[in-house]
């Protein structure tokens, strides 16, 4: 079992700026809430992302279904990641041979390296992807998160796969900070663990998504943060939701502490 330290303490052992940054912004703002806001259109991100950024850590993207994506989205969002002080994570899931992904992450129309703190990638391709990526990302000192797990049913990120996804991190700490994980796989208290499956209502939705509630994510997973995305923004008013959601979040983290 994973000892319990407080989130600044961790801060203070992480080499990795942006890991640093999120676990002391998380005690400032009492949060280790994520809200995924996969909406479609630029504006609708842009007012969601105004309204539930005083509750977040971070906010995650994904920018490939934004049907208006522009630079001047990107400048809206980064303008509101200092505003309300959060960590921008673009949900890509880069998955090729490092050439691939390293133009990628770096190009075509989205220049995601340019603006997320944070991507993550899937390790099906071997280390290859991190290498692709750190090339882009260390000069910018950027991160990754691992998808060591995932929340839908019958899923292939499980046992061996899961073990050699967290030697991969182990070895690539100047740009791997953390994963996508259920519950805590690693002892390094460098490490982020990101659990997204949240929702405090629903069990499941009608693609094999499986839903646990912040309590179990925080408190019996040992994860760190939590993902939410149609929990708060498909919810009646999303600012209520995403304040339930924050407070779920943290209280069992500091359950976890005492
Ligand atoms: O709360 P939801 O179900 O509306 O949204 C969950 C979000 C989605 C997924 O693309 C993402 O979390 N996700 C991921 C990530 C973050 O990598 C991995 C996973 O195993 N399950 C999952 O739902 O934007």
């Amino acid at each position: 079992p994973r000892k319990i330290i407080s989130y600044s303490e961790r801060a203070r052992l992480c080499s990795h700026p942006v890991t640093r940054k999120l676990l002391t912004l998380m005690e400032e703002k009492r949060t280790n809430l994520t809200v995924s806001v996969d909406l479609t259109a630029a504006a609708e991100v842009i007012s969601m992302v105004d309204k539930v950024g005083p509750y977040v850590c971070m906010i995650k993207t994904h920018v490939d279904i934004i049907e208006d994506f522009s630079q001047d989205f990107v400048r809206k969002l980064t303008d509101l990641a200092v505003k309300h002080n959060f960590i921008i994570f673009e949900d890509r899931k880069f998955a090729d041979i490092g050439n691939t992904v390293m133009q990628q992450y770096s190009g075509g129309m989205y220049r995601i390296a340019d603006w997320a703190n944070i991507t993550n990638a899937h390790t099906l391709p071997g280390s290859g992807v991190i290498q692709g990526l750190k090339q882009i990302g260390l000069p910018k000192e950027r991160g990754c998160l691992l998808i060591a797990e995932m929340s839908s049913s019958g899923n292939l990120c499980s046992g061996d796969y899961t073990k050699e996804t967290v030697k991969i991190a182990e070895g690539n700490k100047d740009f791997v900070i953390g994963f996508i994980c259920q519950s805590a796989i690693s002892d390094d208290p460098e490490f982020l663990h990101i659990t997204p499956g949240v929702q405090l209502s629903s069990r499941k939705d009608q693609m094999g998504q499986n839903y646990v509630t912040p309590r179990e994510v925080i408190l019996n997973h040992k994860s760190d943060v939590i993902i939410v995305g149609r929990g708060i923004i498909k919810a009646e008013d999303p600012v209520v939701a995403a304040k339930a959601y924050m407070e779920a979040g943290y209280s069992a983290y500091m359950e976890r502490m005492s």
